[in-house]
């Protein structure tokens, strides 16, 4: 297997996944901006949406949208207990965790990734929206915390741990929501996030 990252973007969640279940995997850079990957390879070609992240399996197909690589490395190890097994209810649990964390927490992130800067009006508006979203995470941890799904780390805990650190970068910081401050402090030290965030250049070794 081979992951398309960028470093610290949604596809560390996927990186963070493939070192829990100790998968052997490759891993190649991509400059999204100018759609090429460090070996020089043209990335629309092999994702024509551009974005990261994107997992070539061993058949050579090219697996995108992160709630669907992530349930795929779940699943190529499911005695790691990343996903619950398909058609519980707790795997519809994970279901709707992944596609809140992708549709509605990343995606509120977006306009402070906008390439120009944000005016302040703007700059609300993108903070309030994270907000809602942020304070949902920290209630869903305070009822049945320490992860999403209670006792049990899944993938979603991957992919909201990077989502949610990124309000320490854009100037949100974490403060107003004290169980999702825990959480991505907890979730930090685990081993398969502290050797994705050093392999990306994140961390130091
Ligand atoms: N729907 C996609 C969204 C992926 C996405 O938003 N990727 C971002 C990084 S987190 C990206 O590569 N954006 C292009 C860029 O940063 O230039 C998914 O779920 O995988």
């Amino acid at each position: 297997m081979k992951l398309y990252y960028k470093p610290g973007a949604c596809s560390l969640a996927v990186h963070i996944a493939l070192n829990e279940i100790g998968a052997d995997f490759e891993l190649e850079q991509v400059d999204t901006t100018a759609q090429k990957t460090e070996s020089g390879a043209d990335y629309s070609a092999i994702n024509p949406n551009g974005y990261v992240p994107a997992l070539t399996i061993n058949d050579g197909e090219v697996l995108t949208e992160a709630p669907a690589v992530l349930q795929y490395v779940a699943d190529t190890r499911p005695e790691a207990g990343l996903a619950p097994v398909a058609g519980t209810i707790e795997r519809t649990r994970l279901h709707k965790m992944l596609n809140f964390v992708a549709s509605e927490l990343h995606k509120a992130f977006g306009p402070f990734f906008a390439p120009s800067p944000l005016s302040e009006p703007e700059r609300s508006a993108a903070e309030a929206g994270v907000a809602r979203r942020m304070a949902f995470i920290d209630s869903t941890l305070g009822e049945h915390g320490p992860y999403l799904l209670g006792e049990t780390y899944t993938v979603a805990d991957s992919y909201a741990f990077v989502v949610a650190n990124w309000a320490n970068f854009v100037g949100i910081g974490l403060d107003r929501w004290p169980n999702v401050a825990a959480y991505v402090e907890r979730i930090g030290r685990r081993p398969a996030v502290v050797k994705a965030l050093q392999a990306e250049g994140l961390a130091s070794a």
